[in-house]
């Protein structure tokens, strides 16, 4: 009898571990399922066991769908983790109220043990770990992101800011935890003082996406140790204005360190005061086409009562509104002008998507094209899939649509890497580094990024000593390339490179410092392929002395110029833009 029942658990345990091992690789097929056209299968069908109405506890599950507008109307009332538009399902988090209605409205659901198993997985500090969320060390707290806020201030003063832009619903609310101030951290060196382009990046405004708050700040820290190491990160922060909001909702992120699947902020007087439910999904609240998400107060996609109704949109909006130049532009299909400056990214997970605006309608945007292109050109670094934000799901009140929307920002979306709680060692190894080089590329791409991303890039430059002249004579050599956009979902147009120049130490759109630029040669000899190795020579003789930087830029067949690189004129110098770690 004993040794039956011995067997029957080992026969369990092995069932188990074998829906375990299958769950796990479906996560894996996310970013095939999301591109149209996949040759992905489903895996086969697996029997698996579906809670009965005596289930009491929250699942994660797949709701099969029937068309596009069923599944935007799922997506507008559930917690959706994952949408596999190739499949018909959808991976929701679901209350056992959502799973009851959602049976008998007639849905085929099925349970993902694995993901389920992991809503109430108790997660202990390592003995070893000595800072960052329980079970994970590498993801930084609310209070060691904001000491790190408050250290790089310190230690960079004439490059590093801290602001508050505001406070979150728990620090304006008696009675309950006592909440947090916004803070952002603004970067920029005093050295030119002329307008300058913006770059805001923000993140974790969903509380439980781990990634997205140690990247904004990791970011932040690679942006300032590099000043005057490396030669874009040294001229961006000279001319360009860099705001970094990594906690846009930390009392939503205290709940989420521990180990709730917490999204969004903790405002509890709306009509639902139940933990784990009550709250306001911020990526729902803000004042442009707000309106078409959910209204019960206990919905993971609650929309508020109201359009901006929390402090967190509140203050965001405001702080938002107060770095860029003013676009906007009467209804929804006029375009900004083209030379528009400023560039705004939005860090979530998961799902490995960039998302550009629209998300609230199914029409793109009257912009769409340039910002497909920047959308393209950021998934060739991140390998993400690109795509209009409205292919995932319809989204109303999200923070892109309204900063594109209202004040005719370049807003992007990245969905990063493939889970909430992303193991560290995804983090480390993929993650972060897939999408640093993203954002280093967004950085330089915010003084024009309606224009310049249809433009080569500057890569690979060298600058190699050519024996003396009147002083130092150097040349310099480098490859522009038209061709680094991300061709899934479409592609983008790449033309033959028709001309190079340089200019020395400032950008050539500093007039102020009468940046004088010098054509570049092919070497080749001839300008006429998308791909182009280009060189110059330099005599650093009628140069003050001290240390200089040299600008790269390229032009293609279509007029575009692209992005500048620079390089340090000392002899034997590689550089490689783009790169974070070096
Ligand atoms: O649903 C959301 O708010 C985003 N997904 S998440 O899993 N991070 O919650 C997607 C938003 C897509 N739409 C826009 N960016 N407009
Ligand atoms: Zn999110």
């Amino acid at each position: 009898m004993e040794e039956r029942l011995h067997q029957g658990r080992i026969f369990s345990l092995l069932i188990i571990l074998f829906l375990l091992a299958w769950t796990g690789n479906t996560a894996r097929a996310i970013r095939q399922d999301l591109n149209p056209g996949s040759a992905h299968k489903a895996p086969p069908a697996t029997p698996t066991p579906t809670p009965g109405p005596e289930n009491e506890k929250p699942i994660v599950a797949r709701v099969y769908f029937t068309s596009r507008e069923d599944m935007d109307q799922l997506a507008a009332q559930l917690d959706v983790w994952e949408v596999h538009p190739i499949e018909h399902y959808l991976v929701a988090h679901l209350t056992p109220q959502e799973y009851q209605s959602l049976q008998k409205a007639g849905y085929r659901i099925e349970v993902d043990l694995g993901k389920t198993s992991l809503l109430s997985q108790v997660r202990l500090l390592a003995s070893t770990q000595s800072g960052g969320i329980p079970g994970f060390p590498c993801y930084r707290t609310v209070e060691e992101t904001y000491q790190a806020m408050e250290s790089l201030a310190a230690q960079y003063p004439n490059l590093a800011s801290l602001i508050q832009y505001g406070s979150s619903w728990d620090q304006i609310t008696p009675g309950g935890p006592d909440g947090y101030p916004l803070y952002a951290l603004r970067l920029n060196h005093p050295s030119n003082s002329g307008p300058k382009p913006e770059f805001f990046l923000m993140a974790e405004i969903h509380a439980r996406e781990y990634t997205t708050a140690e990247t904004a700040l990791r970011f932040a820290e690679h942006l300032l140790k590099n000043y005057g190491v490396d030669p874009d990160v040294t001229w961006l922060l000279d001319q360009y204005q860099i705001d970094i909001g990594p906690m846009t909702n930390p009392d939503g992120r205290k709940y989420a360190e521990q180990g709730e699947y917490w999204r969004k902020n903790t405002d509890n007087t709306q009509g639902c005061s139940d933990f784990p439910e009550f709250g306001t999904d911020l990526n729902r609240n803000s004042t442009f086409h707000w309106g078409g998400a959910s209204n019960g107060p206990c919905s993971e996609t609650y929309q508020g009562p109201s359009a901006g109704s929390e402090p967190e949109t509140q203050a965001l909006q405001n702080y938002i509104q107060g770095l860029f130049p003013n676009r906007s532009r009467p209804g929804d299909e006029v375009p900004v002008p083209a030379d528009t400056s400023g560039l705004m990214i939005t860090l979530h997970s998961y799902s490995q998507l960039v998302l550009w605006p629209y998300g609230f309608r199914s029409s793109p945007a009257p912009d769409a094209s340039s910002l497909a292109a920047l959308g393209r050109k950021l998934a060739f670094f991140n390998h993400y899939t690109p795509e209009q934000a409205y292919s995932l799901y319809a989204v109303s009140g999200s923070t892109d649509d309204w900063a594109y929307g209202t004040l005719g920002i370049a807003a992007y979306t990245i969905e990063m890497g493939t889970d909430f709680f992303e193991s560290c060692s995804t983090f480390e190894s993929t993650v972060y580094p897939d999408n640093g080089e993203a954002l280093l590329y967004a950085l330089k791409a915010a003084r024009r990024p309606y224009q310049e991303p249809g433009g080569p890039d500057v890569l690979n430059l060298r600058v190699l000593s050519a024996g003396e002249g009147s002083g130092k004579v150097y040349k310099l050599t480098a490859a522009l390339d038209d061709t680094r956009f991300s061709s899934v979902n479409g592609s983008e147009p790449t033309q033959p490179i028709t001309a190079a120049e340089i200019s020395i130490d400032a950008p050539s759109w500093i007039t102020a410092t009468a940046a004088i630029t010098y054509p570049m040669s092919a070497i080749d000899g001839s300008f006429d392929q998308n791909i182009e190795l280009v060189q110059a020579t330099i005599d650093a003789g009628s140069l003050p002395p001290g240390r200089h930087l040299v600008f790269v830029r390229g032009q293609d067949s279509s007029g575009a110029w692209g992005l500048p690189s620079a390089i340090f004129l000392d002899p034997y110098q590689i550089y490689d833009p783009f790169v974070l770690y070096r």
